[in-house]
């Protein structure tokens, strides 16, 4: 066994270090960063241009880095390409949202949406080479079938979304946070197990030729941090 192995509480422990950086480097890395993310925008006009799939998953397997609560990883993608699949999902999503634009959501919500420009209408479900259908995982299940909780189950998903999105800009790929609701019929037509409940859907691709984003401000330092 490697020497530098530690039991602690009973566990095995290994030693961690990171490469440290100097400030300079850590800053220029810091800021490529940023200028990469500030980059990001959310699309709903896509091209069907098809996208590599490894490219997708290796973007998947960085959100599955995410820390999450007592290590329980309380997180399924689904990765969809069919398209017969994506039709179906289009079909039933499209129709929740009819419903929700014209008797859910309240005149000041639909007032606040104005500026995205967005309706019940999802053509990006079809045309988007994946979707990816995130569910959360309310508790586990063990070979003899019984259940485990699992515990932050929304912060530990919402993080690794969030690590998702990173990776998929990073890769030069757009993509948007996509929330049909109610979205349980998710769980029905990818036949998801009793413990899983969609959390968020995201079309992943290229943008269309003639794609078009609303012309938002992001928040300046000052009106978004404070310093202690
Ligand atoms: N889910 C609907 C409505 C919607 C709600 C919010 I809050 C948004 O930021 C964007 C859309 C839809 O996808 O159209």
């Amino acid at each position: 066994m490697n020497k530098k192995v530690k039991i602690i509480n009973g566990y095995k422990h290994l030693p961690y270090q990171v490469a440290e950086l100097s400030n300079e480097e850590a800053f220029a890395q810091a800021q490529s960063f940023f200028r990469v993310m500030n980059k990001r925008r959310s699309v709903r006009s896509f091209s069907s241009k098809g996208v590599p799939l490894d490219l997708i998953k290796e973007c998947i397997r960085t959100a599955g880095t995410a820390p999450s609560g007592a290590h329980k990883q309380p997180w399924t993608f689904c990765l969809v390409a069919n398209k017969t699949i994506k039709h179906q999902i289009r079909v039933a999503a499209e129709t929740e949202e009819r419903k929700s634009y014209e008797e859910r959501m309240s005149a000041s919500w639909l007032k606040d949406l104005g500026p995205m420009a967005t309706d019940a209408s999802k053509p990006f479900l079809e045309t988007a080479p994946y979707l990816v259908v995130v569910f959360k995982k309310l508790f586990d299940y063990d070979e003899q079938g019984n259940k485990h909780q699992n515990y932050y189950v929304n912060e530990s998903v919402g993080i690794a979304v969030g690590m998702l999105i990173a990776a998929i800009q990073n890769a030069g790929l757009v993509t948007l946070t996509h929330t049909p609701s109610p979205m349980r019929f998710l769980e029905k037509i990818l036949k998801r197990p009793d413990n899983e409940r969609a959390f968020l859907l995201l079309p992943i691709g290229y943008p269309a030729s003639d794609c078009y984003v609303p012309d938002l401000k992001r928040k300046r330092w000052d009106e978004m941090a404070e310093v202690y």
